[in-house]
């Protein structure tokens, strides 16, 4: 009940439907260029994996790491569908203020925490894997489509200290900034697409069919928090589609596809 409240009334389009297929995102990453310079320093190490259990009560997961390109898998253990929503909470705020609002309001709640990127749906027994750059913080990890209460953990984001970790490779790129999105030139079928999150807000980015993105939905994923990147598998026809942000403004309350985050391209 509390989820789909938190559906309807905060967030609109909660739903990741389908297409965000995920693959060994990470297994990919291209080779370091320094690799021949006499002087180059240790090689980049690949990110690390950070497993995400997730059962129809609670998420078990690391309660710390650092903020550098991670290997994020989520393994459903429950008998239920279950995702991934990550939110980072703001300054000062602590898990028991979090708690305490959640008994009270889905208002309460999203108004302590940035939404911070998300991770589709999957069927029990399954799982799933993308790539994340958390900036530091302190996070929550939810569900809120079930019915009662929602499975939820918290975890801390700490300053990188150790080598560099090289981010994974990706076919094309989406910049989601306040207010718009920017594009590279996009490949069809399924490709690895880096986003990032530029602006001050949280973002989601919804793809929708068509140059006016009312052909139907292919796939809506929320973007990183504010200085975060997120690598995701997406599979796209040839054809015209639309990127679309429907997350309020705090200030003015409007959608920000009424303040211009809504940008048309192909895929040829
Ligand atoms: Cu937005």
């Amino acid at each position: 009940m509390f989820g789909r409240l938190v559906l309807s009334k905060v967030m609109g389009f909660l739903r990741v439907i389908g297409l965000v297929t995920v693959a060994a995102l990470l297994a990919t990453s291209c080779a370091n260029s320094d690799a021949d310079s006499p002087k180059a320093k240790a090689q980049p190490q690949p990110p690390q994996e950070i497993r995400i259990a997730v059962t129809d009560e609670s998420y078990k997961m690391p309660r710390e790491f650092e903020s550098e390109p991670v290997a994020l898998t989520l393994q459903n253990k429950g008998e239920e569908v279950h995702r991934a929503y990550f939110a980072r909470l703001n300054q000062g705020v602590t898990e028991r203020d979090v708690r305490s609002a959640m008994s009270k309001s889905p208002d309460a709640l999203f108004s302590l925490v940035t939404v911070a990127g998300s991770m589709p749906e999957i069927e029990p027994g399954t799982t799933s894997e993308i790539g994340m750059l958390f900036p530091e913080g302190k996070y929550l990890v939810i569900d809120p489509e079930v019915e009662g209460p929602p499975p939820l953990s918290f975890f801390a984001v700490s300053p990188a200290s150790g080598p560099e970790v090289r981010e994974p490779s990706a076919d094309y790129w989406i910049e989601a900034g306040d207010f718009y999105f920017e594009i590279s030139d996009s490949s069809p079928g399924e490709a690895t697409v880096e986003i990032a999150n530029v602006g001050k807000q949280s973002h989601e980015v919804g793809i929708g069919k068509g140059v006016k993105g009312q052909g139907g939905e292919v796939t809506t994923v929320f973007a990183p928090a504010p200085g975060g990147m997120m690598w995701i598998t997406v599979t796209l026809e040839p054809g015209d589609y639309t990127l679309l942000c429907f997350l309020p403004d705090p200030k003015t309350g409007k959608p920000h596809v009424k303040l211009g985050m809504k940008q048309s391209f192909s895929v040829k």
